[in-house]
């Protein structure tokens, strides 16, 4: 229990981790990160998966507790298992976990609530502290793991020497300024207001990104499934032409993450092919961007921030954009019909 201490400050250059600092040296040197997890948690993991491969240059695989449980993965004590789960009650992960210990892993946690059953079976952790979740759905639940996870990759990536002294600090220095970015982010509510009232009656919605964003397209698509029971959709946004591009047509609103970065040309042409099919998009954007902001429908501007940094910031509107719709449809988005806050069976 004492080594699950999870601490989201940076102090001195080193990043507090509770528990997990402990071992940061181990995960620097195993074979292979092994992610288990559920739902909005596995998205954030998948976000931990770029995340770690690209800062601290580790191998991860990212496994739904659910199939993993079922499996007779090939694992050992070269590897470690992180578990990541809001509740930390989830019996897919715990029942992961103990598939994980039974083949000599090391086995970390990332939970919110403090003194639950994954905190408990892990041999080290940190705690979100996100507060309790008053709604089934996760939301900042999700947004504080994948800042747990950063600061992992940040930590690992030290360790391992595969970024020099200036790059973790100018990311860590961006960090910290990530809760004002949000509050930025947050005084949008009128502009996603009026959008959410726009597409409140679509049947079926698409949600598009590349690298760390493509996660942040699952959780959105996620979101509005869950609390407004809308079809949504999220995918890579290059696996588009593979099959989804299908559906697209002028009912159907096409929500991208097309903020600056690596991927943001690629995103562009992924753009004109929904707009030439007449469908919708809603983009999310860098602040001051041009270039999408004359192809799209509507854009939902974020503050420029660290490319690793971006799905804190682009996963919010799409919360915030799910919440409204579900309020106009008249659904109960504290307690959405067949969801259960901890699924332990
Ligand atoms: C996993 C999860 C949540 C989802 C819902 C059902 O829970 O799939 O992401 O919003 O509450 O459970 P957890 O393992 O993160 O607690």
């Amino acid at each position: 229990q004492d080594c699950f201490r999870g601490r989201l400050n940076a102090k001195d250059g080193w990043v507090q981790l509770g528990g997990i600092k402990d071992h940061i040296e181990k995960i620097g040197k195993a074979k292979r990160i092994i992610f288990v997890a559920c739902g909005t948690s596995w998205h954030a993991a998948l976000v931990g998966e770029y995340l770690f491969e690209d800062l601290a240059r580790i191998p991860v695989e990212v496994e739904y507790a659910s199939e993993f449980r079922y499996r007779n993965p090939i694992i050992g004590e070269d590897d470690i298992v992180i578990a990541i789960s809001q509740s930390g009650e989830t019996a897919d992960t715990l029942a992961a976990l103990d598939i994980a210990k039974k083949k000599g892993a090391t086995t970390l946690g990332i939970c919110n609530v403090v003194g639950s059953s994954i905190s408990r079976v892990t041999d080290a952790g940190s705690y979100t502290h996100a507060g309790p979740e008053i709604g089934v759905a996760s939301t900042k639940a999700f947004t504080a793991q994948v800042t747990v996870l950063t600061l992992m990759a940040l930590s690992i990536a030290k360790e391992r020497a595969t970024m020099s002294e200036s790059q973790f600090r100018t990311i860590l220095t961006e960090l910290e300024q990530i809760p004002n970015k949000v509050s930025k982010v947050l005084e949008q509510n009128d502009l996603i207001e009026h959008i959410s009232d726009v597409y409140q009656n679509a049947n079926n919605a698409l949600y598009l990104g590349r690298g760390s964003s493509f996660p942040v397209a699952l959780e959105g698509a996620l979101k509005l499934k869950e609390i407004s029971y809308i079809h949504a959709e999220g995918y890579p946004a290059a696996e588009m032409k593979h099959g989804p591009i299908a559906l697209i047509d002028e009912e159907m609103p096409v929500f991208v993450i097309a903020t600056q970065g690596t991927s943001y040309e690629k995103v562009v042409s992924n753009i004109q092919e929904v707009k030439a099919r007449k469908g919708k998009i809603i983009a999310i954007v860098t602040e001051g961007d041009t270039q999408v902001k004359a192809m799209a429908d509507h854009v939902i501007e974020i503050p420029d921030t660290d490319e690793n940094l971006v799905p804190l910031l682009a996963t919010i509107p799409l919360q915030l954009l799910s919440y409204h719709v579900a309020v106009m449809r008249g659904c109960n988005v504290d307690q959405p019909r067949n969801l259960a806050k901890s699924v332990t069976v």
